[in-house]
């Protein structure tokens, strides 16, 4: 590079559109027009089924991986409509109590691990190398293997739901219910190969996107500009790498091995441990709550900058916030057994941090409403979503602080309390900013707008109908109303609430079912984005809207953490990759100077392969050990195929002089 270059890379006041130093030469629409010809050539996939099978692009894939998880959230909206009518009145028979029990298990297990947990790692997926301005993501083909892993994991538990042997012991398969003696049977084996599905899928996300942010950043971005969304999709991605392999291991090697091996890991008769269980659950389940609403906070930063046309206040305090709340997270998980013998010291310790982590999320809420004040906010559709995220989140954040204290959590463990609290933390913390997040990123994804008033009608609705179901459930709880029964006596007196929640439900319903109406036209004759639809500054509105299949003609030069604000577009860029193989810049971990050329995988049938020897593997051993060592020499040729693919195609390059720094046309 030249030192032009290097002196541009680390000005820290740069003058917008100019190039300090360097007069730079110019790229005509042609050579432009050309390249991009020639990228499009390279990088696209197969067409056909076969090249459906097959892409590698991180933007088809991720858009699947949304679409996925998003049916998901349709089918436990099924599931939660269905017990909200059971609960409706009293003693009512619409769903017995075996069926009640699978719908409530089947409910909280797809909401949590098939729809929450991948629908933010797919957001992150498509967003996070269009927002650094990478042309790919780090490793396309682990990408694939990892929604065919969650994919097997989706089919596996609906085809067992229906054929009458969905899980039925809680999203939490707490032993020794969930053990051999008291669910013999398959419903429990189904559970813990569908957690095992899709803690792989969430690990291989996970990686990919800590190597992309650290090693695929365009020049510039040093970790001081970084996106905010991209911090907090780094902070969670870190998490599951450390979350997800407990409840992989408890899952797989422990309860189902005790379960099909009568190992005794659980099994107090046999010097097992039946709270071990709830200590290595919960350490994955309570990092699992921040995993799924980290990504969440990160979507408002660019939502209420673009949509009060202000600079975030006190960007530093929220990547710290973020990162603080990533580490204390790990330290609070006792908390969700405050009514077990656990040490008095011990529980004062687990109150103490529970209190604690509410400071880094009040720090964020505290910058976002400074950022508010001060600029003029446009009351979209994305920002009505917001708005209802401010009031029901801190709501749960304020009934978290309140179960925190154990001798409170001790009156309402169990009860509908605690499912008032974290359906506030989770619809409000997640939901209502993914819905902000899809109004403000599908114009990208799809090239249309969605419509603003059907969305008004969608976001008000979503807000009244959430608070209406949700808010008679704390009432109810400190009414003594257990948890996770099928009904109620009339004498309780709990029958006007309950059908007042149900009505809110109902709400909530016609809402979403707004939202399909609105996508699915939209996203055919809705109105044309546009690049930069909002006047927005990340690098991912720097692109053409879908971004094409290279993402970037020449990958951009960053100079500030708003760049399209900073610098005006076009962005200056750098130039020299080739055009006529798949090549991604690898630049520096912490200034993100250009480091390597590395070369990437063509389109490759090995990751759905290697993903259905995998289902061969684990779904087959709950019926027979054959399948095991079918599984294992199936397993080992897809992985020696995927390593004969890579020798032939995968390079290295340090880079040369060649890449130079351009001011576009
Ligand atoms: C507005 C939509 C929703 C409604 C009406 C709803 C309703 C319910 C109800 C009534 C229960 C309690 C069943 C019982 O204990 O008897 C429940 C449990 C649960 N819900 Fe939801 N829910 C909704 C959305 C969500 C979302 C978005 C998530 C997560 C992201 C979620 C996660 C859970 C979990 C983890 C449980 C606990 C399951 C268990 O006890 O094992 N729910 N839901
Ligand atoms: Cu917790």
């Amino acid at each position: 590079m030249t030192s032009a270059g290097r002196r541009l890379l680390h000005n820290d006041s740069p003058t917008p559109g100019t190039l300090p130093g360097s007069a730079p030469e110019l790229l005509s629409e042609e050579t432009v027009l050309e390249q991009a010809r020639l990228l499009d050539i390279t990088w696209r996939d197969g067409g056909g089924l076969w090249g459906w099978l097959t892409t590698v692009d991180h933007k088809l894939i991720a858009r699947r991986y949304v679409v996925t998880a998003f049916l998901m959230f349709i089918a436990g909206g099924i599931e939660a409509a269905m017990m909200r009518l059971q609960l409706a009145r009293p003693e009512n028979t619409f769903l017995g109590p075996d069926r009640y029990n699978q719908i409530f298990t089947v409910h909280g297990t797809t909401m949590m691990f098939l729809f929450a947990v991948p629908i933010m790692t797919a957001m992150g997926l498509y967003l996070v190398p269009l927002m650094v301005g990478a042309r790919s993501i780090a490793f396309p083909r682990l990408n694939a293997f990892g929604y065919y892993a969650y994919l097997v994991g989706v089919v596996f538990l609906y085809v067992s739901l229906f054929i009458n042997m969905g899980p039925d012991a809680g999203w939490t398969a707490y032993v020794p219910l969930s053990g051999p003696q008291y669910s013999p049977g398959h419903r429990l084996d189904v559970w813990a190969q569908v957690v095992t599905f899709t803690e792989i899928a969430a690990l291989c996300a996970a990686v990919n996107i800590i190597v992309t942010v650290f090693k695929l950043r365009a020049p510039g971005i040093s970790l001081n500009r970084i996106p905010l969304f991209v911090w907090s999709q780094l902070v969670v991605s870190f998490m599951i790498v450390f979350a997800m392999p407990a409840v992989a291991t408890a899952s797989t090697l422990q309860l189902a091995a005790d379960r099909a091996l009568s190992t005794q890991w659980f099994n107090p008769a046999e010097g097992g441990d039946a709270l071990l269980w709830q200590h290595i659950f919960w350490f994955f389940g309570h990092p699992e709550v921040y995993i799924i609403f980290l990504p969440g906070l990160g979507f408002i930063s660019p939502i209420i900058e673009t949509f009060c046309r202000r600079r975030v206040f006190g960007y530093l305090a929220i990547v710290l916030a973020n990162i603080t709340t990533g580490f204390f997270a790990f330290g609070l998980w006792v908390h969700h057994m405050f009514a077990t013998p656990i040490p008095e010291l011990g529980q004062s310790l687990f109150t103490a941090a529970s209190l604690v982590i509410a400071i880094p999320t009040g720090v964020q809420i505290f910058c976002w409403l400074v950022t508010l004040l001060s600029g003029r906010p446009r009351l979209t559709t994305a920002m009505i979503f917001i708005l209802g995220f401010f009031i029901t989140f801190v709501n749960g954040g304020l009934t978290g602080v309140m179960v925190a204290s154990v001798a409170f959590d001790k009156q309402v463990h169990d009860t509908f309390f605690v499912v008032a609290h974290f359906h506030y933390v989770l619809l409000g913390g997640a939901v209502m900013p993914l819905f902000a997040a899809f109004y403000y990123w599908f114009p990208k994804a799809t090239g249309r707008l969605l419509d603003e008033s059907l969305g008004k009608w969608h976001a008000w609705l979503f807000i009244l109908g959430v608070n209406v179901a949700f808010f008679p459930m704390h009432i109810l709880g400190l009414n003594g109303m257990p948890r996770r029964v099928y009904t109620y006596l009339a004498s309780t007196g709990w029958g006007p609430l309950n059908a007042l929640s149900t009505i809110g439900a109902v709400v909530v319903v016609i809402s979403v079912a707004l939202f399909v109406v609105n996508a699915a036209m939209s996203a055919r004759v809705g109105r044309p984005a546009g690049a930069n639809p909002w006047d927005s500054y990340g690098l991912e509105w720097a692109t053409t809207s879908p971004p094409p299949n290279y993402n970037f003609v020449n990958t951009p030069i960053v100079l500030g953490r708003h760049p399209l604000w900073d610098t005006g577009s076009p962005l200056p860029v750098i130039t020299g990759l080739r055009a006529d193989r798949r090549e991604v810049l690898v630049t520096t971990a912490f200034d993100a100077e250009p480091d390597y050329r590395h070369r990437q995988p063509n389109a490759s049938i090995w990751p759905l392969f290697l993903a259905l020897c995998m289902a061969e593997f684990w779904i087959g051993s709950i019926f027979t050990p054959w399948a095991v060592v079918g599984g294992f020499g199936l397993t080992l040729l897809g992985m020696l195929g995927w390593g004969w693919q890579s020798s032939r195609q995968i390079e290295v390059e340090r880079v040369d002089t060649d890449l130079q720094i351009i001011d576009t046309v």
